[in-house]
């Protein structure tokens, strides 16, 4: 039977679980790609590196698994999250070893034929924690850079009773490290606010457009969801001056990693986790998909912003437009019964003096099963009401809300990416908001405009039909 939910033009592996993304790097000129991977079934556990490859970062290969658990070794219990670096030549992985009972462990593997197979190293784990002084209840998770003849190292952690922060390492060789100290002091973020947060997991540190930015994925919030601190970086300390929420669907963009590809792009994935139930997902065989590959910028005033990279307007296949069209508040204009499932939409609205504004996808023709994306014009943000995107009781239904205040006069400009059960959305260059969808019925594939409490304006709406990766 057709997987009216399996994405077409995302990555997924081609079955069972996959979480983070791992390990990004480009290596002569290829993309590789590695990420939390449970090759025997579609739940969490017995943690993998997978692997794949590809030229254009659209079109996907499968390559061996990179990395397994071994029985005797300090990642018996999982291979978990890490990163690549190029150490002289010789690719290198840095992940965490999961033991249960014992906080991660640094570990180290390299490959020696073209990143197709891996060798751990002998003396693994590289150490474990905690630093002297102090009791952490996590530590786990790697990002690395070239600093003077060595390399620096951070691992997200959480201070018990204290809070979460990270941890900044050093080597001469990569193989013998010492502690630091924390990289930043966390009370200079507000994101240290939700005292429900203990762990920051998946650290990420890289310049960008002249500041430093550090990802994290907060752990222990409801729900989950990853952030950037935007600041400077010197004398080994990380001063924030910004913090901000990564991706308004939260749980959905979660775990992200980034890397600096060969043209000098600062390239981010995340993982988008399942919003159905454990049942839903065995059924399947499969769990979890990777988000698009999105190009990270500093915008003028400041804000970490996500866009999709340019290569993805390739996939594009047919196109329709309208242009002009008055939405009037009375009826649904309904452009499309059939628009599709797997779909680019770019569009310009001009919203009402109150109100809101928006469209609604994935539609029956009956209207019972359909995705709203709203923008509320007095609350200044923008809304993906689930309430009725799947027929499904047993799927995630939350709405999601992202604040997009608009300067008079600036239009909303969305750009829309459908995937059967994924979908991303990007606001004025500077908004990005990841869900997850699961219509049950197969002619939900409706595109719709409706306007509230007052007439608004469409200025221009571009559709796509993408063509598949596989
Ligand atoms: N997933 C990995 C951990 C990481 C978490 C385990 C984040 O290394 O902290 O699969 O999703």
């Amino acid at each position: 039977m057709d997987d009216l939910q399996r994405p077409a033009y995302h990555f997924l592996p081609p079955a069972n679980w996959m979480n983070d993304p791992n390990g990004l790097i480009q290596w002569d000129g290829r993309y590789h790609l590695f990420y939390q991977y449970n090759p025997y079934a579609p739940v969490h556990g017995q943690i993998h590196w997978g692997h794949a490859s590809s030229l254009d970062l659209l079109h996907w290969q499968h390559e061996p698994i990179a990395l397994a658990p071994d029985a005797a070794g300090p990642d018996a219990g999982g291979c978990w999250s890490g990163c690549a670096v190029d150490a002289g030549g010789v690719p290198t992985l840095i992940y965490s070893g999961h033991l249960p009972g014992r906080l991660e462990a640094a570990c180290l593997a390299t490959s020696h034929d073209g990143l197709q197979s891996w060798q751990k190293h002998a003396a693994n784990p590289l150490f474990v924690g905690p630093p002297p002084g102090l009791e952490l209840e996590a530590m786990r998770d790697h990002t690395l850079w070239r600093e003077g003849e060595g390399w620096a190292m951070l691992m997200g952690c959480g201070v018990r009773g204290v809070g979460p922060t990270v941890l900044c390492f050093h080597s001469p060789d990569l193989r013998s490290w010492h502690y630091r100290g924390p990289l930043l002091d966390p009370a200079k973020t507000d994101l240290f606010a939700d005292p429900a947060v203990t762990v920051w997991e998946c650290p990420d540190f890289f310049a960008l457009d002249g500041q430093h930015v550090l990802l994290l994925s907060l752990w222990g919030g409801e729900p989950r969801r990853s952030a950037a601190l935007v600041g400077s970086y010197s004398a080994e300390r990380f001063t924030p001056s910004h913090a901000q929420q990564l991706d308004y669907g939260a749980i959905y963009f979660y775990a992200p990693q980034s890397f600096r590809d060969q043209l000098g792009r600062r390239i981010v994935f995340g993982w988008a986790m399942e919003g159905r139930s454990l049942a839903a997902q065995q059924a399947a065989g499969w769990a979890g998909v990777m988000s698009l590959p999105r190009e990270l910028r500093l915008t003028t005033d400041g804000q970490l912003a996500m866009l999709p990279v340019e290569e993805v307007t390739r996939l594009r296949g047919k196109h329709c437009a309208w242009r002009d069209l008055v939405i009037s508040e009375a009826e649904l204009l309904v452009l499309d019964e059939e628009a599709g499932a797997l779909l680019e939409l770019e569009l310009e609205l001009q919203p009402g003096p109150l109100g809101g504004v928006g469209l609604s996808l994935r539609r029956s023709p009956d209207g019972l099963e359909a995705t709203h994306i709203r923008y509320e014009v007095a609350a200044g943000q923008l809304v993906v009401e689930r309430a009725q995107a799947s027929l499904d009781e047993t799927v995630e239904h939350t709405a999601h809300y992202a604040p997009l205040p608009l300067a008079p006069g600036e239009p909303l400009r969305l750009r829309i990416f459908v995937d059967r059960s994924i979908l991303e959305i990007f606001a004025n260059e500077r908004v990005a908001l990841t869900t997850r969808i699961y219509p049950t019925r197969s002619d939900s594939l409706g595109l719709a405009l409706f306007a509230e409490q007052a007439a608004a304006r469409l200025t221009t709406l571009e559709l796509w039909q993408i063509r598949p990766i596989w």
